[in-house]
């Protein structure tokens, strides 16, 4: 096998754990002897021994060193994180020869990692599929480069761009599978962050109510109140409840938190800031067919449109009777 379709097999192994690893990257090892796997591993857990670890535990002792390469899809740390460094391992280990795919763009990494290896007299390549790994790990990449979580904003619309009735009067506006869709969105993301007026007005759990293992996301609270009801079903589990309504703070306050991305799942005020401030990358439409009427509150005013915002349509596709639509930042 080529060193590019190596890496392929890594990437690929590293993805089974996307929901197990966050906010972590997924990374996947492999130890290569002539073109052959003979040991692989990835990191299947947040808090748990990384990729090398687990390949290098899973890799015969007894065999030569010389002939053997070490693939790692993306660059070992060197950093004493929740487990020791697997620079150190890797050194160890005896490996002469290490293929990375990207560098890794966590600062307490970037590049140590790297230059511990080669002074070991390890030979480095690096760079081999580094985009698709920082694919496989948008939201990891995209806080480490721009310092904030990557926001992804989803709504349920009706037919007429309302998010609800003055009156409280319409519970759901999309169907169930549509619904059932977003616990979805949700387990992707690091955390969800929602406002007042939808945790008094909706009483919702917002986790993520999938049949496979995640890590739920974190809950936050956008809120200046601090005496809340604790029997609303929103606070079955922790909740950060940050009261400012500056989302540059927000973020500030979130920085060492381990968020990569969050979901906001709230109405139309905080929807509107977060837009407004152009803190937010991806746009998640669920439209049902139905109006609402002139009893509806509106998503947006002024005529705004996600378009105006600087957003453009990516996918669509109808979900029972409801139609999702994406949209990204330009
Ligand atoms: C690797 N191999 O498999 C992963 C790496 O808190 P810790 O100890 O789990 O460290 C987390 C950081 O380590 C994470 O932010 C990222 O920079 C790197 N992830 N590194 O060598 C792996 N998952
Ligand atoms: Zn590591």
């Amino acid at each position: 096998m080529t060193q590019i379709e190596l890496m392929q097999v890594a990437l690929d192994l590293s993805k089974d754990f996307k929901f197990t690893a966050k906010p972590n990257p997924v990374v996947g090892a492999l130890v290569v002897r002539n073109g052959e796997i003979i040991a692989q591993g990835a990191h299947e857990s947040w808090g748990k021994n990384h990729a090398e670890i687990n390949c290098l535990n899973n890799l015969d002792k007894t065999l030569p060193k010389d002939d053997l390469t070490l693939y790692v899809t993306l660059e070992p740390c060197n950093h004493f994180g929740k487990t020791p460094p697997c620079t150190d391992a890797i050194i160890q280990s005896g490996i002469k020869k290490v293929v990375i795919g990207a560098l890794d763009p966590n600062p307490k990494v970037a590049g140590q990692g790297i230059q511990k290896l080669i002074d070991a007299n390890i030979d480095v390549v690096h760079g081999v599929l580094a985009s698709e790994v920082a694919d496989a790990n948008k939201f990891f990449f995209f806080r480490h480069i721009h310092k904030r979580p990557f926001i992804t904003i989803k709504i349920a619309s009706s037919s007429d761009g309302m998010s609800h009735a003055e009156d409280g009067s319409i519970k759901w506006i999309t169907s169930s599978a549509a619904r059932e869709d977003v616990q979805h969105l949700r387990a992707e993301h690091d955390a969800i962050i929602t406002g007042g007026n939808t945790v008094r007005n909706d009483n919702p759990q917002m986790n993520a109510r999938v049949n496979y293992p995640i890590n739920q996301p974190k809950k936050i609270l956008l809120s200046s109140e601090s005496n809340w009801d604790k029997g609303l079903k929103f606070f079955g589990a922790p909740v950060s409840i940050i009261d400012s309504r500056d989302l540059q703070d927000v973020f500030h306050s979130l920085i060492d938190e381990d968020i990569c991305s969050a979901l906001v799942e709230a109405g139309p005020k905080l929807v509107n800031a977060f837009l407004e401030d152009g803190l937010c990358e991806e746009l998640v439409v669920y439209q049902s067919p139905d109006p609402i009427g002139p009893k509806g509150v509106s998503w947006f005013h002024d005529g705004n449109t996600i378009e105006k915002f600087g957003f453009k349509h990516t996918s669509s596709y109808t979900i029972d009777r409801d139609k999702k639509t994406t949209f990204v930042k330009c």
